[in-house]
């Protein structure tokens, strides 16, 4: 079997994706995706620029050759564009891969480990009525899991809370607001109504989305310990991964980190030291199923399960491929499930199903996942951006 095509689609049913389509001589087709969300044309370029050219012609079964070809073939290794680029080739191969074997694609990953897959779902408010209006329609979608972000006092625009955008000046990353002094009085008191409003089991997560200092960190994971999370998240740029040891020391609410992460280097301390709890990152952003895969079996080794990153900026074929190893690895932990748009939904027909807030990933031959492409036409790439984020005196911070 020989790989005769590849195609880049750019489509934007809502927002911005990225797909990798691969055609072989027998023409069983694979899809990858390859989304970077707010820098979506650089892995587009990667793609068709340097990485297409060379697939045409090599055999679409010789995964892992051609996934460390292209890594170490580029010289230049690691890092987010070249890793989703990867990612995109890897996935589309065994989604070839498992349709020739004429079974879905966890059947190749060691078969199912349990019967579904478990998710949480997005809540969010200004204010805790918007935000307990917002759990009670996840607890209605079926979601058993939920992340809780709201806004803070004083604070106009916040990480993980609707508000309105001002597009007239075009596409131009919107400007959020960030005080920490602020966010650490007021979260812990969030958590304390929404455990008075749902009781203590509802299992409850939150997203600090990197902006707090080791210390910062370790105070909010200690302040949250009588509302029992779930998990806290991105507590700390965890670039340094050492910082880490700090908010281990000082807190036993549970740690997730990775969705920005793109190769196991960057865990290497987390994992090692059990640091963490959990491991975030995706099948897009990681380079594919094939180095996913390895790291999932790495944090077995030190009791971390998994969780992979699952918003609206992962496509759903990459969130097929998720579901797929979630649904197969021995340490599995939960799966995002942000949903989609209608849109999205016709762009990207999939067997996938979401029931009583668990995926299955179906057991159609290969991923899943098809793409229409009369539809993903109708829908195009649309610039944008993701958000920034600004102190009260405007010096930037993380967003
Ligand atoms: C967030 C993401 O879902 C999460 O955990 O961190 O929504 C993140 O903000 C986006 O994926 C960025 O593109
Ligand atoms: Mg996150």
């Amino acid at each position: 079997m020989k790989i005769v095509d590849a195609k880049v689609v750019l489509t934007s049913p809502g927002r911005n994706f990225v797909t990798l389509r691969i055609e072989t001589d027998e023409g069983v087709t694979g899809l990858g995706d390859a989304t970077l969300n707010g820098r979506e044309l650089a892995v587009v370029s990667y793609l068709t620029d340097h990485v297409v050219p060379l697939l045409l012609g090599t055999d679409p079964h010789r995964i892992e050759d051609t996934w460390q070809s292209l890594y170490r073939g580029a010289y230049w290794r690691r890092g987010p564009v070249t890793m989703a680029a990867i990612a995109a080739v890897d996935v589309a191969l065994w989604d070839i891969k498992a349709k020739v074997a004429g079974l879905p694609l966890y059947q190749l990953l060691g078969g199912a480990s349990r019967e579904r897959v478990r998710t949480y779902g997005h809540a969010s408010g200004r204010d805790l009525p918007e935000l307990f209006d917002s759990i009670r329609a996840r607890l209605e979608q079926g979601y058993q899991a939920i992340r809780v972000q709201t806004g803070v006092p004083g604070l106009k625009r916040v990480y993980g809370v609707r508000h309105t955008v001002d597009t007239a000046a075009g596409p131009r990353p919107v400007v959020e607001d960030w005080d920490t002094a602020a966010y650490l009085r007021s979260l812990p008191k969030v958590f304390d109504a929404v455990r008075q409003e749902f009781g203590p089991d509802l299992p409850l997560l939150h997203d600090a989305h990197h902006r707090l200092t080791p210390m910062q960190a370790a105070r909010l994971g200690k302040d949250l310990e009588p509302y029992d999370l779930f998990w806290l998240e991105d507590c700390t740029p965890a670039e340094n991964q050492e910082g880490l040891r700090l908010v281990r020391s000082h807190t036993t609410t549970p740690l997730a980190i990775g969705e920005v992460f793109n190769t196991v280097y960057d865990y290497r301390t987390l994992i090692g030291e059990q640091l963490i709890d959990y491991v975030r990152s995706a099948v897009t952003h990681f380079g594919g199923v094939s180095p996913l895969r390895k790291l999932f079996d790495y944090a077995a080794q030190y009791q971390i399960k998994t969780a992979v990153h699952g918003p609206e900026d992962i496509s759903p074929v990459g969130m097929a491929a998720a579901i797929h190893l979630d649904l197969a690895v021995h340490n599995f932990g939960i799966q995002e499930y942000a949903g989609y748009t209608e849109a999205t939904e016709a762009v990207f027909p999939h067997a996938y199903t979401f029931t009583d807030g668990h995926l299955h990933p179906g057991e159609e031959p290969g991923l899943g996942v098809s793409l229409d492409e009369e539809r993903a036409a109708a829908h195009p790439y649309e610039a944008a951006y993701l958000p920034i984020n600004r102190l009260q005196d405007g010096t930037i911070h993380d967003w």
